[in-house]
């Protein structure tokens, strides 16, 4: 049996992944690599819808995917590619543009936080346009599924409507993909803020870079805020702190937060820390040696790359000589 396609995207806009991101995201994309055909972009043009230093933008493309391969994703079972090695993204998101409404794109809650951050001189339409291209990612090659966080909800609802939109005008084209939102159980909060996620755009000192050096890792996670009752249990609301720590461990490790309450039961929050830190480091450690090791090879990872683009260009060609084929366009003479 062949088996269903799956895609998501990742954007190249810092120079590591925290810990969010791999325990919230990342270990899912690896283990929904056995039971998928799937694509990994990092998506390089969605960057450029704000400001961005091409010296970086270039780093940081490197440096995101050397981490997902350093992590898990196989170049032998997954197609990991840059999204401006496959021009039928920015081809596509052209045709769909013009089936999308004004007032639709308008209704995008990230649209709307972003620029109203930014102010509307410095909003770019690029940045209006977004979801529409992240709609075309997705469909070119026509997935089940969409693995996301619970904030791109409502891209993936866009593009399941244009793609029916679409299919009834023009015939069907298009799967309609399913979003699959990932466990809130791997969410991770920010150890010196533990009521809000991790993120690259919180405090520094509450983020765990997994390219950062362990000494510092180590010393983020001793200095984690918890509280003042002294007691190892699991309780979101009134102890945010501790109760990261035990999710972290967990996620990691595997053990059910009871079975982790009553192995520290009787221990204290300095015993938690250091135990939580080795085993974050455990995994991290391995993921930045490896993610380093690849990064000193820029011809070798460039022609991971490339093998990726090249797997996920054929299909894209495919959708989108049908898309083009329907919509009208006469085919080029060769
Ligand atoms: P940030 O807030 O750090 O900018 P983001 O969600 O904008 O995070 P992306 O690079 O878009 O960052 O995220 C990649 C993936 O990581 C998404 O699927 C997102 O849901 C997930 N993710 C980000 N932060 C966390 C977190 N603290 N806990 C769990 N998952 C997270
Ligand atoms: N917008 C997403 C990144 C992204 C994406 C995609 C995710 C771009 N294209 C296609 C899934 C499918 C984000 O900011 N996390």
């Amino acid at each position: 049996m062949t088996k269903p396609n799956l895609f998501s995207g990742m954007q190249p806009s810092a120079g590591s992944l925290h810990l969010g991101n791999y325990l919230g995201a990342l270990v899912n994309w690896t283990k929904m690599q056995d039971d998928y055909n799937a694509f990994y972009c990092v998506v390089d043009l969605h960057a450029i819808t704000v400001a961005q230093d091409p010296a970086e933008l270039r780093k940081n493309t490197r440096v995101t995917a050397a981490q997902y391969l350093a992590a898990g994703i196989d170049h032998n079972k997954s197609a990991l590619f840059v999204q401006s090695h496959v021009p039928a993204h920015a081809q596509l998101a052209w045709v769909l543009m013009t089936i999308t409404g004004f007032g639709e794109a308008g209704r995008m809650t990230q649209f709307k936080d972003k620029s109203q951050k930014a102010g509307s001189d410095s909003t770019s339409v690029g940045l209006f346009t977004y979801p529409i291209l992240q709609a075309a990612d997705i469909l070119l090659y026509q997935p089940k599924a969409v693995p996301v966080g619970e904030d791109q909800r409502q891209h993936i609802e866009l593009t399941r409507d244009l793609a029916a939109r679409f299919n009834s005008r023009f015939g069907e084209t298009f799967e309609i993909p399913e979003v699959v939102i990932l466990k809130e159980t791997a969410k991770i909060y920010d150890l010196q803020n533990p009521e809000a996620k991790m993120s690259k755009s919180g405090d520094p000192k509450g983020l765990v870079n997994i390219m950062d050096d362990s000494d510092s890792i180590m010393k983020k996670i001793k200095s984690a805020v918890t509280d003042t009752d002294g007691v190892i249990k699991f309780d979101r609301e009134a102890k945010p702190g501790v109760s990261n720590l035990l999710g972290i461990h967990s996620a990691i490790s595997g053990e059910s937060i009871d079975a982790l309450v009553s192995h520290f039961d009787g221990k204290g929050y300095g015993d938690l820390k250091t135990e939580v830190g080795e085993v974050v480091l455990s995994v991290i450690e391995p993921i930045r040696t490896r993610a380093n090791e690849l990064l000193a090879d820029p011809a070798e990872l460039d022609r991971l790359l490339i093998k990726g683009a090249n797997k996920a260009q054929e299909l894209a060609e495919v959708t989108l000589a049908t898309v083009y084929e329907r919509v009208g366009f006469i085919a080029p003479a060769r």
